[in-house]
């Protein structure tokens, strides 16, 4: 041990520390400053930056024996307040810079640090500097970011004013549609946001710290648990196994289709019989600290039985493959698809025929914040679990048998999100850490290292997708086939239904008539396929979008025109056989043509031996909602200040939940008079908080936000009086009128039949994307130059939000597109090595085009728009590189190794 005096935001400290103690530890733990956010641990995020001695530092990496005595540390607390923000907090609030807000503090510290280095910087600095320090954002896109950079910049070399730079109310009063700065901003710009693991240090003295003993291996037999040495090392509490589980010891995905061949009771807890993946949960070491655990965890014995592991869907469809769960074949789901006529005969005779097959691979989610939660016992055995959720009234009816505690009894409540993009759809630790605070009576603590949340939370399960298309000389669609496998890894829970999506997503865009296809889901040892932000879309849309290229050169047309003849117009059908719910497409294209013939031009003048550019064009579509009548509930309440209080549970994965539901809770009650200031917000605790539905499927301004119109509309009915004005709430008492109203709304929509056929989703999202790539020649190194869509999501709520989910979702189809992968366990596990996109890897010049096309069923005309901008860029890069340099890769990521390849093969 070794006492250092530190000089921390400008106040002298004394700690006692292990030499090899990192600085994040110390500044967190024992400073209790948790506004320095820890993600990756290896230095590979940025979170933890701090300045030290004038030096931006990641501090996750930086040992105490390397901070001399006396060093002066900033960090985010040191910079600004809520109460009187620096500049470049408020430029990050102004710009939509804090989405999850997980990478905010660590960016806004780097920032702090350019800017002294560089007053002046260009846009290029910026990125430069970024990269340098390994500032990496999985929200944004990071246009928003250097957009707020370049800001606080001028605001404090004196080229604008605070109030300049501030969000100002139109005087209207209106904020409908525009850039009003989301309320949790002003929290997380200033790192006084408490995430999970922020809420974990400050938890009471008893509460135990988890380990987990989890599965090496991808597929055994268990014939053994050995926890005696285990249970006997220091400061262990309780070695917790399958046995101890008072419940089913399972989790479910609750619905399973009627022909799934499997009853969706497969996933353990704690393992009990098998292993069925890498990193499946055997025991749970609790102990007083996490150290003492994570030893006593290395201690467990297990004894296994090693399986055939099957890490793809082909080899668990092999004949001589044994079940994975046994009892139910692995092939354990079909879906067909049946539009129209026949189309053998179709096929037949048609004038031209393209086919090939695609594969979209195992994207992981790479949220910044691993995974986290925390569990505590109440009166009269009840239970609360905090954590990631987002979906806190489905996981609680998931988790509760498998637990063994009544659901009355059971309170989920979600923390901020640090991120998920879909991977909390599904419960991760949740039943985890419920059974320990069951089991032990006491607080629990769990949180995943980022190893852990990549090799043990679900990923996007991939698509082996064959497709064929036939057209008339002319290029009119007349009919498609297709075939899609679906690797769904161990656990079935929502497989089925993403297995429908590739029915109802394969050619969407396009007026189809007559389309036959099958698609099965596949049990594999790999990840468990998870809900990944844009769910079936990417993975089909990709097939047929990249196939449309391949039928545009077939037919001697540009594959713009193609497009633009079979794009859905009046009279149209969906894949589904529904009419879409808005025309915009044909204008949309329109939009879009003069400056694709400007791009193709500009890539073809600035191609050379050396790197070749080219464009590439997709079409996107996505529904807003669960299959069906999907339905949400919240509740409004005038208060006795007459302020109005929002109760409701739009979870928050970071997308906006806060603004989404301010936004439309204010326009909805702008007939009163009322300010922003003057609506509270309860969001998200199961024992107080409605069941508006998971934050999934793009579903929650359109369902949950039609579901707080109808709230507020009962309120306001209430309260009008004759004469059109509105009473107090000390009138509604006098009066003995109601002051606490429900608003629920269901969506006019019919679930699929066992053909694919219906009218699945009452709103639709709308897309073009076009990237402009070069590719280097001789290392096969494709580079997105610049991300154009245009996109129809209805009316817009915010501007801010709304502009940041496209930049950041096609971000992600970029790094889907060239980098992302998580297939090999080792390789994959951490965030550079599972190609994560740093700055330099997205362009700063990312154009985005509205058409806001009002939705009859969106609240003040209002879609979805969380999931659009990842349906279909990845297919527009993809086409982008074949238009550039002639190689068509067919199976993502296209990685520079297989576009090299592929020019040597031309
Ligand atoms: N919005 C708007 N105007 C519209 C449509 C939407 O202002 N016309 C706003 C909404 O108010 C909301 C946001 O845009 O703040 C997204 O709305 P919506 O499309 O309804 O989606 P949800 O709120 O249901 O969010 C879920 C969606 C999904 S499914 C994933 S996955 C996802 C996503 O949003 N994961 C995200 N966006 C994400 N963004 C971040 N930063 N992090 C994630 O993990
Ligand atoms: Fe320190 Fe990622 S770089 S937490
Ligand atoms: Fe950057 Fe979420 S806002 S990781």
């Amino acid at each position: 041990m070794i006492n250092k005096t530190l000089i921390v935001n400008g106040i002298k400290r004394t700690v006692i520390v292990n030499k090899d103690d990192m600085l994040s530890s110390i500044l967190r733990n024992g400073l209790h400053l948790t506004g320095v956010k820890v993600g990756c641990s290896e230095g590979q995020c940025g979170a933890c930056s701090v300045i030290l001695n004038d030096k931006l530092v990641r501090s996750c990496i930086t040992k105490m024996k390397r901070v001399p005595d006396e060093s002066t540390i900033t960090t985010v607390e040191g910079i600004g307040t809520p109460e009187k923000l620096h500049p470049i907090q408020a430029a990050w609030m102004a710009h939509g810079g804090a989405q999850c807000g997980f990478c905010t503090p660590g960016f806004i510290v780097s920032t702090k640090a350019l800017l002294e280095t560089i007053p002046n910087p260009t846009r290029e600095d910026v990125r430069e500097w970024f990269q340098k320090y390994k500032n990496a954002c999985r929200c944004t896109g990071y246009k928003q970011l250097v957009d707020s950079v370049m800001a606080a910049a001028k605001v404090i070399n004196g080229e604008m004013s605070m109030d300049e730079l501030m969000f100002k109310i139109p005087e209207d009063g209106r904020i409908w549609g525009t850039k009003y700065p989301r309320p949790s901003a002003v929290a997380k710009v200033t790192g006084t946001c408490d995430f999970g693991a922020d809420l974990g240090i400050k938890m009471p003295e008893e509460t135990l710290r988890l380990a987990l003993v989890q599965a090496e291996i991808s597929h055994a037999n268990i014939r053994g648990i050995d926890v005696s040495e285990a249970e006997v090392m220091p400061g262990v509490y309780k070695v917790v196994t399958h046995r101890d589980v008072p419940g089913k010891n399972r989790i479910s995905g609750l619905i399973t289709f009627p022909s799934n061949k499997g009853d969706g009771w497969d996933r353990p807890i704690l393992c009990d019989e098998k292993v069925f993946q890498f990193g499946d949960a055997i025991a749970i070491v609790c102990a007083d600290t996490e150290k003492n655990a994570k030893a006593a965890a290395a201690k467990v014995k297990v004894d296994l039985e090693p399986l055939p592991e099957y890490m793809s869907a082909p080899a668990a469809m092999a004949e001589d493959a044994i079940e994975i769960h046994p009892g139910t074949p692995n092939v354990y789901y079909i879906q067909n698809l049946k539009k129209g006529e026949e189309t053998a005969p179709i096929f037949d005779g048609a004038d031209v025929i393209a086919e090939d097959d695609f594969y979209v691979s195992r994207q992981p989610h790479m949220p910044i914040e691993p995974d986290v939660g925390f569990a505590y016992p109440g009166e009269d055995g009840t239970l609360t679990i905090h954590s990631k959720s987002i979906g806190i009234h489905l996981h609680l009816a998931m988790i509760a048998p498998g637990i063994g505690i009544e659901p009355e009894k059971l309170t989920l409540v979600q923390n901020p999100a640090g991120g998920t993009f879909g991977y909390k759809f599904s419960p991760t630790m949740e039943a985890l850490v419920g059974v320990a605070a069951l089991v032990t009576g006491k607080p629990v603590f769990l949180n995943y290292s980022w190893f852990q949340q990549q090799t043990y939370t679900g990923k996007r399960s991939p698509f082996f997708t064959n497709v064929r298309m036939a057209a008339s000389k002319d290029g009119e669609i007349k009919a498609m086939e297709a075939d899609w496998t679906v690797d769904h890894g161990p656990y079935s829970e929502f497989g089925d239904l993403l297995t429908l999506r590739g029915a109802q997503f394969i050619g969407a865009g396009y007026d189809i008539p007559n389309i036959r296809g099958q698609g099965r889901t596949v049990c594999t040892n790999h990840a468990w396929g998870s809900a990944f932000r844009g769910y079936g879309a990417p993975e089909i849309e990709f097939s047929s979008e990249c196939l449309m290229d391949i039928l545009a050169e077939k037919l001697g047309m540009d594959p713009f025109d193609l497009r633009y003849k079979n794009v859905y117009k009046k009279g149209a059908t969906t894949p589904t056989g529904q009419t879409p719910d808005a025309w915009s497409l044909p204008g949309m294209l329109d939009l879009l043509k003069p400056k694709y013939e400007a791009a193709r031009k500009a890539a073809a003048d600035k191609s050379t031996d050396a790197e070749k550019c080219g464009v590439g064009i997709s079409i996107g579509v996505y529904g807003c909602g669960l299959d069906g009548p999907d339905s949400s509930e919240v509740r409004v309440q005038l208060n006795e200040d007459n302020t109005i209080t929002l109760f409701n549970s739009w979870e928050d994965h970071g997308q906006g939940a806060d603004m989404g539901s301010l936004g439309t809770a204010h326009e909805a009650l702008r007939p009163m008079g009322i300010t922003p200031d003057q609506i509270k917000l309860v969001m998200n605790n199961t024992a107080i908080t409605p069941n508006s539905g998971p934050a999934g499927g793009s579903r929650s301004q359109v369902v949950t936000g039609q579901a707080v119109k109808a709230a507020c509309e009962l309120l306001m009915g209430g309260m009008r009086k004759k004469d059109g004005t509105f009473r107090t709430y000390e009138e509604m008492k006098a009066e003995n009128i109601p002051v606490e109203y429900d608003g629920k709304w269901t969506a006019p929509a019919r679930v699929c039949d066992e053909n694919g056929q219906g009218s699945p989703f009452a709103v639709y999202m709308y897309g073009v994307f076009m990237a402009e790539t070069c590719v280097d020649t001789a290392t096969g190194k494709a580079k997105v130059t610049k991300m154009t869509a245009v996109a129809d999501v209805g009316k817009i709520n915010n501007r801010l939000v709304v502009d940041g989910q496209m930049y950041g979702g096609l971000a992600q189809g970029i790094g889907l597109a060239l980098t992302e992968d998580y297939e090999d366990i080792k390789k994959h596990s951490n965030m550079r090595g599972a190609g994560f996109p740093y700055i330099n890897d997205i362009p700063d010049d990312m154009e985005l085009h509205y058409v806001e096309t009002p939705r009859e069923h969106g609240p003040f005309g209002a879609a979805g728009v969380g999931e659009l901008p990842l349906t279909a860029p990845h297919a527009a890069v993809i086409n982008s590189i074949y238009n550039a340099c002639g190689v068509r890769v067919k199976a993502l990521p296209a990685t520079p190794d297989k576009v090299l390849a592929g020019l040597k093969a031309l």
